[in-house]
C-alpha cells in the first residue's frame, strides 16, 4: 500500500453518526446553530484561548482576521515569511496589503526577528509570522518589536494546534491566531479554521465578516462575506477532539522513531523545538545536505517515489519565487530558499506504523 505525506485522522463512524443525529432530526444544518457552539466552547477549554471564532477554513480565517484588525490601508505594508503555504501570502494580497518578505532562522526555519526591525517602515501595520511544522516561532522577541513599534501581530497557527509554549497555549500570542482544521492537519474537521484572539471587541466584527454583515434579521450593518463553519463539520470536530491527545501521542511515537534512525546520521538535519515548546508533531521535516549525505532532496524524494512512498517539498518553492510572485520585485531571502530546496517534509500521521518508518528509513539510508 502507498504511504502518503499524511493520512486523516478518523473518529469511529458510529461516533460520527452519534454526532450528526441530532443534526438530522433538528433539520438545523448551519449559521451557528448548536453543536458549532458546543464546539466553540469545547476548543476554547482545549487550546485554553480566552476567545474564538470559528471558520470553514484556516485561509478565510487569516483573511478576515487581517481584515476585522483594521489592517487595510492604502499602500500598507505586512512584514511576513516566504517560508509557508502559499494561504498566508495570498490572505495579506488579498486584503489590498503588500507582503515585505523577512527571512528565517535556519535551524526551525520560523521568521527570524533579528531581521524584523530593518523592514519596518512608516507604511508597516502588521507582522504576520508563521508557526512552522508545529513548532512556535521567537514569540518573545516579535512581541518586543511588536510594541516598540505598534503593530499588530497575527500568527498563522495552522500547523500549531495543541502546541504550548511554556505551558501557555499557541493561540495565546499577538493579537491574534489563525489555526487550520484541514484534512491534512494534526486536527481536523474535513475543511475548517478558526481565530484565537483576546480583545473581545474583535468577536463581533469577525462575526460580521463571516456572516454578511448581519446583526439581526432586518439589521445588516457592515460588507461582510459568508465563512462560517457548518454543523457536520462542528460535529466531526467534537469527535476528533475527544481523540486530540492520543493521537498527538501516537505521531510523538512516529517523530521518535524517525529521530532514533536519522538523529545521528551525516548530512540529515532534523527539526529542532524551540526550547520550552511542547510540539504537535505535525510534520517531520528533514534537511538534506548532498555534499555531506551523497544524496540531495530530490534524490531521495525519488527514490521514496519508485518505492511507493510520497514525502511532500513543503514549502518549495518559497513563495516570493512562486510564478504569482516573483516578478513582484520582492527582496530575495537567501535562508529560505536554501531550506527550501534541501527539506523534506516525511510521511507522519496517527496509523502510520514503526514498521513503516523504518521502511521509509531503510530506502533514506540505503539498506
Ligand atoms: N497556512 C499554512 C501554514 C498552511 O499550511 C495552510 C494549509 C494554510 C495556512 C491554509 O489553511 P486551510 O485553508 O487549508 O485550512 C495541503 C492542504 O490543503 C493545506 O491545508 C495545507 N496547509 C498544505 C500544507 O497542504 P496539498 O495540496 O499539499 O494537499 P494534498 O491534497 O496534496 O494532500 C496531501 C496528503 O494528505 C495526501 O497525499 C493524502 C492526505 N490527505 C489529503 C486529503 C485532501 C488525506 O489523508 N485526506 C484528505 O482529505 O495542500
Amino acid at each position: 500500500m502507498s504511504i502518503l505525506v499524511t493520512r486523516s485522522s478518523m473518529p469511529k463512524l458510529e461516533d460520527y453518526i452519534e454526532e450528526i443525529r441530532p443534526i438530522f432530526e433538528s433539520h438545523r444544518l448551519t449559521n451557528m446553530g448548536p453543536v458549532y457552539k458546543q464546539f466553540q466552547h469545547q476548543l476554547i477549554d482545549y487550546l485554553g484561548v480566552p476567545e474564538l471564532s470559528l471558520f470553514v477554513n484556516g485561509h478565510m480565517a487569516l483573511e478576515m482576521a487581517i481584515h476585522a484588525l483594521g489592517l487595510r490601508r492604502e499602500g500598507g505594508e505586512v512584514i511576513t515569511t516566504p517560508f509557508t503555504f502559499v494561504s498566508t501570502t495570498h490572505a495579506i494580497v488579498r486584503n489590498g496589503l503588500k507582503p515585505v518578505f523577512c527571512d528565517i532562522k535556519p535551524d526551525d526555519y520560523t521568521m527570524n526577528p533579528e531581521k524584523i526591525e530593518d523592514l519596518i517602515t512608516d507604511k508597516t501595520v502588521a507582522i504576520i509570522p508563521v508557526h512552522v511544522y508545529g513548532n512556535l516561532c521567537d514569540v518573545e522577541a516579535i512581541d518586543k518589536i511588536s510594541k516598540k513599534h505598534n503593530l499588530k501581530v497575527i500568527y498563522d497557527a495552522a500547523h500549531a494546534f495543541g502546541v504550548t509554549y511554556k505551558g501557555v497555549g499557541a493561540g495565546n500570542f499577538g493579537d491574534a491566531s489563525m489555526f487550520s482544521f484541514h484534512a491534512t492537519k494534526v486536527f481536523n474537521t474535513i475543511e475548517g479554521g478558526a481565530v484565537a484572539f483576546h480583545d473581545q471587541s474583535f468577536r463581533e466584527k469577525l462575526h460580521e465578516l463571516k456572516n454578511f454583515g448581519i446583526h439581526g434579521v432586518d439589521d445588516v450593518m457592515a460588507v461582510g462575506g459568508n465563512a462560517k463553519l457548518d454543523e457536520f463539520r462542528a460535529a466531526m470536530g467534537i469527535c476528533n477532539l475527544r481523540r486530540m491527545d492520543e493521537c498527538i501521542t501516537r505521531r510523538a511515537e512516529v517523530a521518535a522513531r524517525y529521530n532514533e534512525r536519522l538523529g545521528n546520521i551525516p548530512g540529515i538535519r532534523l527539526g529542532k523545538p524551540k526550547e520550552g515548546v511542547m510540539p504537535n508533531h505535525a510534520y517531520y521535516p528533514a534537511y538534506f545536505d548532498e555534499n555531506v549525505f551523497g544524496k540531495s532532496r530530490d534524490d531521495v524524494f525519488e527514490q521514496l517515489k519508485e518505492n511507493d512512498i510520497y514525502a511532500r517539498k513543503y514549502f518549495y518553492p518559497a513563495v516570493n519565487e512562486m510564478a504569482c510572485y516573483k516578478d513582484g520585485g520582492y527582496a530575495e531571502t537567501p535562508i529560505a530558499h536554501d531550506v527550501s530546496m534541501h527539506i523534506l517534509t516525511l510521511p507522519i500521521y496517527e496509523e502510520l506504523a514503526l514498521e513503516d518508518v523504518d521502511r521509509i528509513c531503510d530506502v533514506i539510508l540505503n539498506k
